[in-house]
């Protein structure tokens, strides 16, 4: 056996298991990676939704970067919640010259609509993170808070995404599903791939119909993250990961009260 590429995920921690941190190094274990971790924040969180959130100061979230960043040969990493305008401004600082690819989830929003990025770091994340990002994964919501325009019909999706675009990321995955009309062609949920000077392609799968879809976009991002380092082009990484993700989609179910999280077991079940 070789020795697996070391994948880092930047991002909070979720009590419930199913996303953050928890679900991050699931999927980057199953697709071959070794996780490791700078937890963000502390979120007190089960299926129904989020009743705390604790941050370390933003030091120590620099000292768990430090101790990955001298002690393994990061090939990839992601950032999940980062919570807050100190903390993002401390590891936009470490991370400026970095060596390995960097996908970043500009997660705002609990899916419980609990608010887990603070209102004054949205600037700081859009300043300081998006340039140093080769891949961006917004959702609608969240595209549209970092451009401050609409992302609902197709054509308007298409002028987000150049402006996400020209903030400085390498490319940007903007998420459809089922919340927009552009998302939904007949059983297709879909993403749209925007790389610099070619038209957005877009990147389908087949819808699963369950409300077990916690931690959705952390897996896909940390899953990405994986095949990145793992060595896989931009492309091939994205789709590679969409289809684990469909697939821990198939497999979910509710472990206890409230929404339950995807299966990130999946492929070793099938
Ligand atoms: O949905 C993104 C997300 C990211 N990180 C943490 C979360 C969630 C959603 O609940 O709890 C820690």
């Amino acid at each position: 056996m070789g020795i697996p590429p070391t994948i880092l995920t930047i991002a909070g921690s979720d009590s419930g298991g199913g996303a953050g941190i928890q679900a991050d190094l699931k999927a980057i274990a199953v697709l071959g990676g070794f996780g490791t971790s700078v937890i963000t924040a502390l979120t007190a969180q089960n299926g129904l939704g989020v009743s705390g959130i604790h941050a370390p100061e933003p030091n120590f979230v620099l000292a768990q970067l430090e101790a990955v960043l001298t002690g393994f040969p990061v090939k990839a990493a992601k950032t999940g919640m980062l919570f807050s305008q100190p903390i993002i401004s401390a590891l936009a600082e470490r991370l400026k010259d970095k060596d390995f690819p960097l996908v970043v989830d500009p997660v705002s929003m609990s899916q419980s609509r609990h608010q887990i990025l603070q209102d004054d770091a949205v600037d700081a994340l859009r300043e300081e993170i998006l340039p140093l990002a080769d891949l961006l994964t917004p959702n609608v919501p969240e595209a549209e808070l970092l451009t401050g325009l609409s992302a609902e019909d197709r054509d308007g999706a298409f002028v987000v995404l150049e402006k996400l675009l020209d903030m400085g990321p390498g490319a940007v995955l903007l998420k459809g599903g089922h919340a927009v009309s552009w998302g939904r062609q007949g059983d297709e949920r879909i993403d749209f791939l925007a790389l610099p000077g070619q038209a957005p392609q877009a990147l389908s799968q087949p819808h699963v119909d369950t409300d077990n879809t916690h931690g959705t976009g952390c897996t896909l991002s940390a899953a990405i993250a994986a095949l990145l380092g793992a060595g896989h082009d931009m492309i091939e990484s994205v789709t590679r990961a969409q289809a684990y993700l469909n697939q821990c989609l198939r497999m979910s179910y509710a472990p206890g009260k409230g929404f339950g999280p995807v299966n990130h077991m999946a492929p070793l079940l099938s």
